[in-house]
């Protein structure tokens, strides 16, 4: 094994035991053996994740796990961030998420473990809280250029926002800026088409592979049937 794969081995293994002082420790180690920061976070850190999100999957990981995964995630970043060119620093991001709980509904444990799963994955998450007017959500996304709006919704009824936000971004000719993604204990994917989301997911696991899914497949939005991840 070369000094570059054993430093990103470190550094992986660092992020994924959520060991934050490690990170930044084996962080400039990486810098000052010259190593590509960007490389590093690309091939070291973001492997260090999708480890702890296996185990998390498989129930071997919890979420005191997945968040001191995305701190120890922070803690290399913000070393590597005084070493990036600027105009680099948009590759490092896996893309923008502004997430909330939608109007009239308080329920917010499902929603944070979905930010906390994105976050942890490599996405900037703006969380916007509870019980967010459909407005704040389109004034945040614009504010943010963000790539995707998630909105979360555990009543029946408050799950009426999730189409009037759809709604909004059709009528005001602006449904080809965002991916809109939803979920929450009532929401369906039969909801999801009905409204003319482009994905559901069942859980916060599918929700990162749902995201991940949507920016990666070069489909813009907005699609033609949503994208399901019944997990
Ligand atoms: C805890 C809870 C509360 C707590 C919320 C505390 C908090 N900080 O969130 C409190 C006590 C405040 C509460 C209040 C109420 N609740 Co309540 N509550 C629940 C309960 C028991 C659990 C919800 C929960 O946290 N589940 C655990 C999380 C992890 O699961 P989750 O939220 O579903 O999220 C997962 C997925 O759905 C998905 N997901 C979630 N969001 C998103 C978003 C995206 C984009 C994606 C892709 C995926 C995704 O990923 C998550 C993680 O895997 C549910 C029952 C239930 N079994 O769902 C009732 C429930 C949601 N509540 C209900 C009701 C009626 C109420 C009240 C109206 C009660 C009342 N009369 O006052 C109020 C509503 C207040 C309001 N305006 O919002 C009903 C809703 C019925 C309906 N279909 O409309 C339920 C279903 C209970 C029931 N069986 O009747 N509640």
């Amino acid at each position: 094994m070369s000094k570059k794969e054993e430093l990103l081995d470190k550094l992986a293994r660092a992020i994924a035991d959520g060991d934050t002082q490690a990170a930044g420790k084996v962080a400039e180690e990486i810098i000052a053996a010259g190593i590509d920061p960007v490389e590093a976070v690309l091939q070291g850190a973001t492997r260090g994740l999708e480890v702890v999100g296996d185990r998390f999957k498989r129930l071997e990981a919890f979420l005191p796990d997945l968040i001191q995964a995305g701190d120890a995630m922070k803690a290399c970043v913000a070393v590597f961030k005084q070493h990036i060119k600027p105009e680099k620093m948009a590759e490092l991001s896996r893309g923008k998420i502004v997430i909330g709980t939608v109007y009239g509904d308080i329920h917010d444990i499902g929603k944070n473990l979905v930010a906390t799963m994105l976050a942890a994955s490599g996405y900037e998450v703006q969380d916007l809280g509870i019980s967010v007017p459909v407005k704040r959500f389109i004034e945040e996304s614009e504010a943010n250029k963000a790539n995707v709006i998630a909105l979360s919704a555990l009543l029946t009824q408050t799950s009426y926002y999730q189409k009037q936000l759809i709604d909004y971004l059709r009528d005001a000719g602006m449904r080809n800026k965002y991916y809109v993604v939803v979920g929450g204990a009532p929401v369906s994917p039969e909801w999801a088409k009905e409204i003319g989301a482009d994905g559901y997911a069942r859980t916060a696991v599918g929700a990162t592979q749902l995201i991940n899914q949507l920016l990666t497949s070069g489909a813009k939005p907005p699609l033609p049937q949503p994208l399901v991840i019944n997990q």
